[in-house]
């Protein structure tokens, strides 16, 4: 939303609007949303609703707010970038009640004055204050800022269809050709109410053309920059010397296609989890998968952390400073 304020608001509306079929803008500008387009140098920008507020002098113009758009908006006016609390930033942005929850524990007790009340506390407890909040903030920034969890695995091992199952979406090409993922392909999603950057990519195997080499070095790349690796195995044949050198900490190692006759599993590769995208629904995996995250990170249940956190690197920076 634009705001534009004070009593220059209407002439300046006017400068920036036009009617919703492109002529000059001659609704009155009221407390009834009226549509208008907004153009700047003859150039159409956006499709936006008016509003106006006399009680705060406030005239809002809600747009359809693109990084585009809004740097033109910036080239053009005076605007003040709204800046969020990392609190605020994780209400905005929550994809789960329980960040919800996490993000309205600490507007409620802001780090700032969390981190004030140090300096009057004796160096003991301040020392404890400071481990306490250290361990709340591992939980916090979990929940705050998404982990990259990366699935890897052989050719065929069925990465796509559980990276859709997880999304509850199909956003991977899934099938039977050997191959068949290229680019990798991200989405974010939340697991037992953590949130996840999930990233699907090309599987081991023979690569016939330099597409498939290529693709290949992409997903190797994204595992480099990956925090977690999710490593599927297909539970009907037996591990390769491939997948056991995917299997880099932290890691959660699954047994996939467990509908299928299951091939001899050797002692010393021992899976998290078995499971079978064919048998189990999309909730059913989400949570066994989630639960095992969380235990593989040794993370808590999601939700409020008792007290002050950190969440954001930022923020953790400030505490280590005291
Ligand atoms: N029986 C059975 N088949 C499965 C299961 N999961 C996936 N598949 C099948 O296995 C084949 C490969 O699945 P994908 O998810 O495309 O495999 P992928 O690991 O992404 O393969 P690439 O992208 O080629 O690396 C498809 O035909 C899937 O339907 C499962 O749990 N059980
Ligand atoms: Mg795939």
């Amino acid at each position: 939303m634009l705001a534009l304020r004070g009593e220059g608001r209407h002439e300046l509306a006017r400068a920036l609007l036009r009617s919703p079929k492109a002529g000059p803008f001659r609704a009155p500008l009221d407390s009834m949303p009226r549509l208008a387009q907004l153009v700047i140098d003859d150039e159409l920008l956006d499709q936006v609703l008016v509003l106006d507020r006399p009680e705060s002098r406030q005239l809002e113009i809600h747009l359809h707010a693109s990084d585009a758009l809004l740097s033109v908006l910036r080239q053009h006016l005076e605007i003040d970038t709204l800046q969020l609390s990392p609190a605020e930033s994780l209400l905005c942005q929550a994809l789960d009640g329980a960040q919800v929850e996490l993000a309205l524990e600490q507007l409620a007790q802001p780090w700032s004055a969390f981190l004030a009340g140090l300096a009057g506390s004796s160096p003991e407890q301040r020392s404890r204050e400071i481990a306490a909040a250290r361990e709340r903030s591992r939980a916090a920034m979990a929940m705050a800022q998404p982990a990259r969890l990366v699935l890897c695995g052989a050719q065929n091992a069925g990465k796509s269809t559980l990276m859709n199952r997880l999304l509850a979406s199909p956003r991977s090409l899934t099938g039977a050709f050997a191959g068949l993922t290229r680019d990798p392909v991200r989405d974010q999603t939340c697991l037992s109410g953590y949130p996840y950057l999930l990233v699907d990519t090309a599987g081991e195997g023979p690569a016939q053309t330099e597409i498939d080499r290529r693709a290949q070095g992409l997903g190797r790349r994204e595992l480099a920059e990956g925090d977690i690796r999710l490593l599927l195995v297909d539970g009907s044949c037996q591990p390769s010397r491939e997948d056991r050198a995917l299997a880099i900490p932290p890691c959660l190692l699954l047994r996939s296609k467990g509908d299928l006759i299951a091939a001899h599993w050797p002692e010393d590769f021992s899976a998290h989890l078995e499971i079978s995208a064919r048998d189990q629904s999309a909730s059913e995996l989400r949570v066994l998968i989630g639960a095992s995250l969380l235990q593989l990170r040794s993370l808590p249940p999601a939700g409020p952390v008792g007290g002050p956190a950190a969440l954001s690197r930022e923020e953790l920076t400030e505490l280590a400073e005291e």
